[in-house]
């Protein structure tokens, strides 16, 4: 278990790198670059002044995160074939980084999702991100947009800016004849496309779960259960063709038992990486996230490592979301307190798996 940590990059993180590296046993970054337009070829010199920045603070950076997929790749339209000779260009630039896992998602038109992103946790006064369907009511994406354009709380769609509604409007139509089969057969022209390349210069396209773990608005999801993560593996029988394991997106649906999903495609070496976070369920598409510790939330985050440690010792992880502790402002979820606090915890529970292992 390679233990990483997301930075944004020197102008939009709040965390310093000589922070992070003062984790316990921190090794190295899940990189993103979060200005990056899908479909963008990433330069050469860009992707180098990153990585070289986080060597120069003794971190390593052999996952990047945020290569996101354009939304006509997703749509299957006519103009995909150049956004993925885009995405293939810059498969091949981060290669020459050194960068071994690409995570992707092909959630449509939005990323995640939540409505409220400082929800105070009444037990000791921090706050961390929350979601009840129940406060979507009957708005949809459009009306979230309005709404963040109206500066109202909490609500707010990323990469959605108020500026783009009208493609968004024509995005939302299109996807109304687009159907979850549909959507994965445009998946695998992707990968299809993709793989090759990823063989050749020896990286790993990895898929982030949906997130929250359902379909919303209508749309179609396909990466939020064993099923739907079977069928992407299925998709393209390459080792390239890998998934990016998020525990708490997958632990927002109640449905999904995770140690077992770690174990399926762990034992397959079909995982590339996670992201390691708990969360608490609150009631029906009712949760918010919580501290990393077990009894905090409603994951098995002793049966999540020891998964990890019998399936896929190797594997990149981060602690994923955390809540904003002692003060600090920082971007909803990625704040270095909690964080660092999550890294210790799952650092320690590896240790006593490991400890206790060998003394058998
Ligand atoms: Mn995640």
């Amino acid at each position: 278990m390679k233990m990483t940590f997301r930075w944004f990059g020197p102008k939009s993180d709040t965390v310093s790198l000589s922070q992070i590296k003062q984790i316990p046993a921190m090794t190295g970054l899940m990189g993103f670059l979060d200005y990056k337009a899908a479909g963008e070829v990433w330069p050469l010199e860009e992707i180098g002044a990153y990585i070289n920045e986080a060597a120069a603070s003794g971190l390593e950076c052999e996952v990047i995160e945020s290569v996101n997929v354009h939304e006509d790749i997703k749509m299957g339209l006519d103009t995909r074939d150049g956004y993925i000779a885009n995405y293939i260009a810059t498969i091949r630039n981060l290669a020459k980084y050194g960068v071994k896992v690409i995570v992707y998602n092909f959630m449509p038109v939005f990323d995640w999702l939540r409505t409220d992103l400082a929800r105070e946790i009444p037990e000791d006064g921090s706050n961390s991100l929350y979601f009840d369907e129940k406060d979507l009511g009957a708005m949809g994406p459009i009306d979230i947009v309005k709404k963040t354009a109206e500066g109202s709380k909490g609500f707010s769609l990323p990469g959605w800016e108020p500026e783009r509604l009208k493609e968004l409007e024509s995005t939302l139509k299109r996807y109304e004849n687009i159907s979850a089969d549909k959507l994965r057969e445009n998946l695998k022209y992707f990968l299809d496309a993709v793989t090759p390349v990823c063989e050749e210069v020896g990286a790993v396209m990895a898929c982030h779960p949906d997130d929250p773990g359902w379909p919303i608005f209508n749309l179609p999801r396909i990466a939020h259960d064993l099923d739907g993560l079977k069928k992407i593996v299925g998709l393209n029988s390459s080792k390239a063709n890998s998934l990016c394991l998020c525990t708490g997106s997958l632990g927002s649906n109640t449905e999904n038992d995770i140690p077992a999903i770690i174990r399926h495609f762990g034992t397959q070496g079909r995982i590339a990486c996670m992201h390691i976070r708990n969360v608490k369920h609150l009631g029906y598409r009712h949760f918010r996230e919580s501290s990393h510790l077990s009894k905090d939330g409603d994951l098995d985050m002793y049966a999540i490592v020891k998964a990890v440690y019998d399936t896929c010792p190797d594997i990149y992880v981060r602690p994923d979301h955390g809540r904003m502790i002692w003060g600090e402002s920082a971007r909803p979820g990625y704040g270095l307190y909690d964080r660092a606090l999550g890294a210790c915890y799952l650092n320690g529970l590896w240790e006593a798996i490991e400890r206790g292992s060998c003394s058998q």
